[in-house]
């Protein structure tokens, strides 16, 4: 039997890193075996595609290039990773997905939701995550968990309206498609925000 895809989503500073390991081991306690990967990245080509897209070397990348590298990563992440271990009845555990696109490029960029669909379609084909938990937190919240945390990289460096647009584009979405998505509240402490994805994935599993 295939395996299950979920992933997590959420705007800069939301909490994914720090709670991917909460829900891996509730995974494996459930009985799964589980590959936790991330996007971009996951596989030494697709990591490397990250490196060009979050450094600082082409600052002045135009969206359409943007767009392109991250479905060039993600073809690769697919096919040698995702994929197989799918088709192999593990539960692949992605830390973010093509939802952040539509987030990032779409809403974030501007680039039109019918472009980002073609590259969708073509790269994945009918495979769409089954379960996509959505941390979301006012943008004002999450840019100073994350500005604590480290030196922005070339997203982090974007205005606030930029992440507005993303946290929107992210809750739209949320709503267009209501049976894939749950939406934790991550503005709150992290004992609660475990409860919550607790409950989530109780009721997936
Ligand atoms: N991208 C990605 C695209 O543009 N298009 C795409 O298609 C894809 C796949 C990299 C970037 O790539 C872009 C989006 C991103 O900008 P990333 O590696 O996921 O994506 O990087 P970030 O979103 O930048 O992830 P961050 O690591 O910044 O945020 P996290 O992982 O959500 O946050 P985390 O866990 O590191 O937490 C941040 C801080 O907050 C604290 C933590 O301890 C940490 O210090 N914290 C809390 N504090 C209080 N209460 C809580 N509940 C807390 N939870 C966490």
């Amino acid at each position: 039997m295939r395996g299950q895809f979920i992933t997590l989503e959420g705007s800069e500073g939301a909490g994914k890193t720090t709670n991917l390991g909460f829900i891996n081991d509730y995974l494996v306690n459930a009985g799964l075996e589980v590959l936790q990967t991330r996007e971009p990245g996951g596989t030494p080509l697709s990591e490397n595609i990250r490196e060009i897209l979050l450094g600082h070397e082409y600052d002045g990348m135009s969206p359409d290039t943007e767009l392109l590298l991250v479905f060039a990563a993600r073809a690769e992440h697919l096919n040698n990773k995702i994929i197989p271990a799918l088709e192999q009845g593990v539960t692949v555990l992605c830390d973010r997905f093509t939802d952040a696109t539509y987030a990032y490029q779409g809403a974030g960029r501007g680039i039109p939701t019918e472009k980002i669909a073609i590259l969708e379609n073509w790269v994945q084909g009918t495979l769409r995550p089954d379960l996509t938990i959505f941390l979301d937190l006012p943008v004002e919240t999450g840019m100073k968990r994350a500005g604590e945390r480290s030196e922005p990289d070339r997203f982090e460096k974007e205005q606030i309206e930029f992440f507005e647009r993303v946290r929107q584009g992210y809750l739209e979405r949320t709503r267009k498609e209501p049976g894939r998505y749950r939406v934790v509240d991550a503005s709150v402490s992290l004992e609660e925000v475990r409860q919550q994805l607790h409950k989530v994935l109780d009721e997936f599993i």
